[in-house]
C-alpha cells in the first residue's frame, strides 16, 4: 500500500515536472490587418503572445472555441498572453478588423480536433471566419489531422 501511494505520488510530480518543461510560447504579431501566423499548433498548456498590437485587440469567437475552453478578450493595443489547456480549435479575431480577415486559429492538441466539426458546421462559418476556417481545414489535411 505504501509504495502504490509513492508510485502515484512519483507519477503526479513527474507530469507537473514534465509539463513545466515543455510549456511554450508561441508569438502572433499583428501585421497591418492580419495575424502572423495566421494559424498555430500549440500543445495543452502551451501559451499563445499577441503582439505589435496597436490598433488591434485579440478575442475569442464563443461559437468557434472548445467547449469548456476558456474564452478571452484583449483590450486594444495591448499586447497579451493566453494559456491554452483544453485541446480544440479555437478562432479568434481583432474586433475592427474582422471584415478585413483579421481572423486567427489556435489548434491545441494533436490529432483531429475535438470541435472542427462543430465549427465547420456552425453558423458563424461565413465571411473571413469562413476564409480562416477553409485554410485551418487544409492545414489539418496537410499534417494529416483530419
Ligand atoms: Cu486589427
Amino acid at each position: 500500500m505504501r509504495f502504490a501511494m509513492s508510485s502515484a505520488m512519483l507519477a503526479a510530480l513527474g507530469m507537473l515536472v514534465s509539463n513545466s518543461a515543455i510549456s511554450a510560447e508561441t508569438v502572433v504579431s499583428a501585421r497591418v490587418t492580419q495575424w502572423d501566423p495566421m494559424i498555430v499548433f500549440i500543445k495543452p498548456g502551451d501559451s499563445v503572445r499577441w503582439d505589435n498590437m496597436a490598433g488591434h485587440n485579440s478575442e475569442s469567437i464563443p461559437e468557434l472555441i472548445p467547449e469548456g475552453g476558456d474564452q478571452w478578450q484583449s483590450k486594444m493595443g495591448e499586447s497579451v498572453s493566453q494559456t491554452f489547456t483544453k485541446e480544440g480549435v479555437y478562432i479568434y479575431k481583432c474586433a475592427p478588423h474582422v471584415s478585413e480577415g483579421m481572423v486567427g486559429a489556435i489548434v491545441v492538441g494533436e490529432g483531429k480536433p475535438v470541435n472542427i466539426d462543430a465549427i465547420k458546421s456552425s453558423p458563424e462559418n461565413k465571411g473571413m471566419i469562413g476564409r480562416t476556417i477553409r485554410k485551418l481545414d487544409k492545414e489539418l489535411e496537410t499534417k494529416g489531422m483530419k
